[in-house]
């Protein structure tokens, strides 16, 4: 059994909603734990509205690829089209770490590689984990992130 963590991010449309159907089929029926919801710049270039993006810590036996496939299990049930790089989207689901693992798999590649630029991920991470993430990783992360509260809390 591990801990592993998933990011969850949406711009477009409730994004609310979005996140908790996620969640929903991110977790299964394992053991999680949930960060607050913090509002977002979207980083990478493209203009477009804010995100809301959380972090959950989900406790599985399961690796890399199976945990690949529960995140595109929950974009798929979100319609997510993929029409520009790094756009945006109803929901969008990335692995994060899978315990101590590392995988370089081309198509899941853990820890993430960019992990440790973005706020977006790192602080919610670090709300959750604070064991996982340095004070100069903090510092070092772009983007301005808001906490808004729980999800439970603003829908
Ligand atoms: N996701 C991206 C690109 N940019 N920016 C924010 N703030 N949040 C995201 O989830 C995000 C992003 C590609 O997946
Ligand atoms: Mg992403
Ligand atoms: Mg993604």
């Amino acid at each position: 059994m591990h801990r592993a963590y998933l990011s969850l991010g949406s711009n477009m449309g409730d994004r609310g909603a979005y996140l908790a159907r996620g969640l929903e089929l991110v977790v299964e029926s394992d053991a999680s734990r949930v960060s607050r919801v913090y509002e977002t710049e979207p980083v990478g270039g493209v203009s477009q509205d804010d995100f809301w993006n959380l972090v959950v810590e989900v406790m599985t036996t399961d690796g890399p690829r199976a945990l690949l496939e529960r995140a595109r299990h929950a974009e798929r049930d979100a319609l997510r089209t993929r029409e520009v790089r790094w756009g945006p989207r109803t929901l969008d689901v990335d692995v994060l770490l899978v315990g101590e693992m590392v995988s370089d798999d081309p198509e899941i590649l853990v820890p993430h590689p960019r992990l440790y630029e973005r706020a977006f991920v790192l602080v919610p991470l670090a709300e959750l984990a604070p064991d996982l993430v340095s004070e100069e990783q903090l510092a070092g992360a772009r983007g301005r992130v808001v906490a808004l509260g729980t999800l439970e809390s603003l829908r």
